[in-house]
């Protein structure tokens, strides 16, 4: 049966919450901001004010420039996260199947519940309704057949929209579509496919090979491949539940926020390294990751995948890089997490098929054991040669049996 995904995405979140609890904002141009009176960005802008080309991301002196009438206020992440779990309950109210993707959206399964598209609009106009009465705000809401098309129809319908996009209806809209509209992409992977490609649109996106988009994007370009074509098989992950004992998490705030992509690869290395060898400890494997990325305006992302089970350095590493790629939207990032969850205990680690990955798993458990003794930064692979038995101990290379 075809699937019946419906995205969900609150209006100018954090600013229509500040125009609720203070009416007379209603109508006004306002932002968003951690900081009004320092050198911080714009969290967010009214529909009102985004007239003016004020948006997400843009440093408040520019915003001022652009809309001299613009009211900016201090946003509390306290209350929008409040008023964020509030909704996740209602959506679970309409669905048994509802992902937690970021503070203003969900995806929710509605195969079970709707069967057929206009029954699913029909669900999505009393989610509405709900949503409007309840907490007095509005959200857009995309009916597809998959996640990212359902994403894009919500993009599409957006402010306070309701649209569907049948499989029939896909290609054609894709066609037409910026790259960028299609989640996954972002600023540098459009300026990317410009400057490798002279790609502007998902219709020409289309017309590039598999091959060579995976000589510029290495895996990453599969997903690009088959994104440019609606075709996304990514499931609906329910379990994200920060105080969940079944996950195994860590994060971190950066020293200093970055952009640098190898910056932000080795941090990743290290976290993925880190949830890894808490999942060996405990015996674990984990059939889930997900990846939290806070920008420098504190935006906060999380993004997730079920995986097959593992407890592997680099199977955790490279999804989450998999996961960082698809949601990265070029700005600085202040704080890296990677948590893994759906965890099955097992008393060995599983069976592997491939010799390349029995060694790693050897190589594994060699390297917790020495990371117990010299510390866990110490200690990290030397990339392709930890396969063949070396470890890199600061600047020493350790014989690994
Ligand atoms: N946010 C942020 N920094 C960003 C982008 C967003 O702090 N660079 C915060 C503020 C938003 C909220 O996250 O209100 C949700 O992000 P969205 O991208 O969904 O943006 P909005 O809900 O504000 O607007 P839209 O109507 O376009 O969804
Ligand atoms: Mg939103």
């Amino acid at each position: 049966m075809e699937k019946i995904i419906a995205h969900i995405d609150m209006d100018a979140f954090f600013a229509s919450i500040e125009q609720v609890k203070k009416p007379w904002l209603k109508g006004k141009a306002i932002a968003v901001s951690g900081n009004p009176n320092g050198r911080s960005v714009i969290a967010t802008a009214s529909y009102e004010a985004r007239k003016y080309g004020v948006k997400a991301g843009m440093p408040l002196s520019t915003a001022r420039k652009f809309c001299p009438y613009l009211i900016i206020l201090k946003g509390n992440m306290e209350e929008y996260e409040t008023i964020s779990e509030n909704l996740y309950n209602l959506f679970c109210e309409f669905s048994p199947a509802v992902e937690y993707y970021s503070i203003d959206e969900v995806f929710m399964d509605l195969t079970y519940v709707a069967k057929e598209f206009e029954a699913a609009l029909s669900l999505g106009k009393l989610i509405k309704n709900e949503v409007l009465e309840q907490f007095h705000l509005t959200c857009s809401v995309g009916i597809s057949y998959n996640k990212l098309m359902s994403k894009i129809a919500s993009k599409l319908c957006k402010p306070d929209g309701l649209m569907a996009i049948t499989k029939e209806e896909a290609q054609e809209i894709l066609k037409k579509l910026p790259v960028s509209k299609i989640t996954g992409i972002g600023r540098k992977t459009e300026m990317l496919l410009k400057e490798k490609f002279n790609v502007e649109i998902v219709g020409e996106l289309q017309k590039v090979q598999l091959d060579e988009l995976v000589k510029v994007f290495h895996s990453y370009g599969k997903f690009l491949y088959n994104a440019s074509r609606g075709i996304d098989d990514s499931p609906i992950i329910t379990f994200v539940d920060k105080d969940d004992p079944k996950s195994v998490g860590n994060s971190i705030t950066l020293e200093r926020d970055t952009d640098d992509v190898s910056e932000i690869k080795a941090v990743l290395k290290m976290l993925s390294a880190k949830v890894a060898s808490r999942l060996r400890i405990g015996k674990f494997q984990c059939r889930s990751i997900k990846l939290t990325i806070r920008y420098e305006d504190f935006y906060t992302f999380t993004h997730g995948k079920e995986i097959p089970p593992t407890s592997l350095d680099s199977d955790i590493y490279n999804i989450s890089l998999q996961l960082f790629r698809e949601v990265y939207n070029g700005c600085k990032v202040r704080l890296l997490g990677v948590s893994a969850s759906l965890l099955d205990k097992s008393e060995a680690l599983r069976l592997f098929d491939e010799l390349q990955t029995l060694k790693e798993e050897k190589l594994v458990l060699a390297m917790d054991d020495l990371r117990k003794r010299y510390g866990y930064d110490k200690l990290e692979y030397g990339s392709i040669n930890a396969l063949k038995g070396d470890f890199v101990f600061q600047d020493k290379k350790i014989s690994g049996s």
